[in-house]
């Protein structure tokens, strides 16, 4: 017989303990299920034992534990059982006052929602205030503010969900301007900036949108977190001690983040940012010096203020910290999963 057969028969046996246990009204009920399914002698339990020595050697080990958990659970089901018939029934006005409430699931937070509330947390530790910005944005603050020029590949609507409406309208010419899912939260630094002067230091947390191919470390909604900080004098040296200092509050002083050379239009110089996991280095984010394009974009001096900025990946880090092997666990709302949080 296949493991995948003793797992039914013995979830099966499962259910159907569970329910006469449920559902015997007095001691000698309780009994009379007990021999069924628990009994030494001729009880059910018992038959799916002499069922175990089919199983292969790789079988073994699973429904071997699978055997163990059904007759621990059971058992337990069982003596919860024999103490409620064994109390003195108290009824107050036909009302068992001494039953045990019936108490309701309790919910609890999404793992990437407590990840994003911990973040904000730290950062604000480092003095970062939060800023939000929308999620269906203009090509200025998606690209133009941001030193990518219409013809940047970037800019590509395949590489990118541009609203229907919107393509419609570019196509006809009409003066609806086109508007697109964020690809990216560095859009708030932008909306940030314009709408404040110098110094800045925010992070913005949310959602972001892009047509990648999904697999394990890809989704095509994802969120960012991102960081600016302006003022006179920044330099890459502080923003990489930040990143560390991020990294080890959220992960544990043992985790190592390394710069890569890279280019973003708008930072320069631009690094790509790795974090050590295990052997291998994953990457987490994106960052660099403010370009001064983009100061002048709105209405910064680049000769008066400097900045660095960053862009994470969130679901990156939560995964890395609790191993979390596949990037669509997140969106797969599977409970055993959401459970575990
Ligand atoms: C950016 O999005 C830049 N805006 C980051 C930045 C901000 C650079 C500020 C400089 C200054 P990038 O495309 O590399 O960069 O994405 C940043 C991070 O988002 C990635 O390192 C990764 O952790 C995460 N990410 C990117 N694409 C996906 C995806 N499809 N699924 C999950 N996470 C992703």
């Amino acid at each position: 017989m296949s493991s995948g057969s003793l797992i039914e028969l013995l979830d099966a046996f499962e259910g159907a303990a569970m329910a006469a246990i449920e559902s015997a009204g007095d001691a000698g009920a309780l009994e009379a299920a007990r021999i069924e399914f628990l009994g030494a002698r001729q009880g059910r339990l018992r038959d799916l034992q002499g069922l175990l020595g089919q199983a292969t050697k790789e079988e073994k080990p699973l429904v071997g534990r699978r055997f163990n958990e059904v007759k621990t659970r059971v058992g337990a089901a069982l003596e919860a059982r024999q103490r409620v018939l064994a109390r003195p029934v108290r009824k107050v006005g036909g009302l068992d006052v001494t039953l045990p409430g019936s108490r309701d699931p309790q919910g609890r937070r999404h793992p990437l929602t407590q990840t994003i509330l911990e973040f904000k947390e730290i950062m604000g530790r480092f003095g970062f205030s939060v800023a939000d910005g929308p999620e269906v944005e203009d090509e200025w603050h998606n690209f133009e503010a941001l030193n990518i020029p219409a013809d940047h590949p970037a800019r590509d609507p395949l590489e990118n969900f541009y609203l229907a409406a919107a393509q419609v309208a570019a196509r006809d010419g009409s003066s609806s301007p086109p508007r697109l899912l964020r690809s990216q939260t560095s859009t708030v630094q932008i909306r940030v900036m314009e709408s404040s002067p110098p110094p800045i230091r925010i992070i913005s947390v949310g959602r972001v949108y892009r047509p990648d191919t999904i697999d394990a470390t890809h989704s095509c909604m994802f969120h960012q977190m991102e960081g600016l900080l302006i003022a006179a004098g920044t330099t890459m040296a502080q923003l990489k001690t930040v990143l560390r200092l991020f990294a080890r509050a959220y992960l544990g002083q043992d985790v190592s983040i390394r710069f890569r050379p890279s280019f973003f239009p708008f930072t320069e110089p631009s690094v790509e940012v790795d974090m050590s996991w295990g052997s291998r280095w994953l990457e987490i984010g994106g960052a660099g010096m403010v370009d001064p394009n983009v100061l002048r974009a709105v209405g910064y001096d680049p000769d008066q203020v400097t900045g660095f900025a960053f862009g994470l990946g969130i679901e990156r880090f939560c995964m890395r910290r609790y191993s979390i092997p596949d990037i669509r666990y997140f969106t797969g709302n599977d409970l055993r999963f959401l459970s575990q949080f």
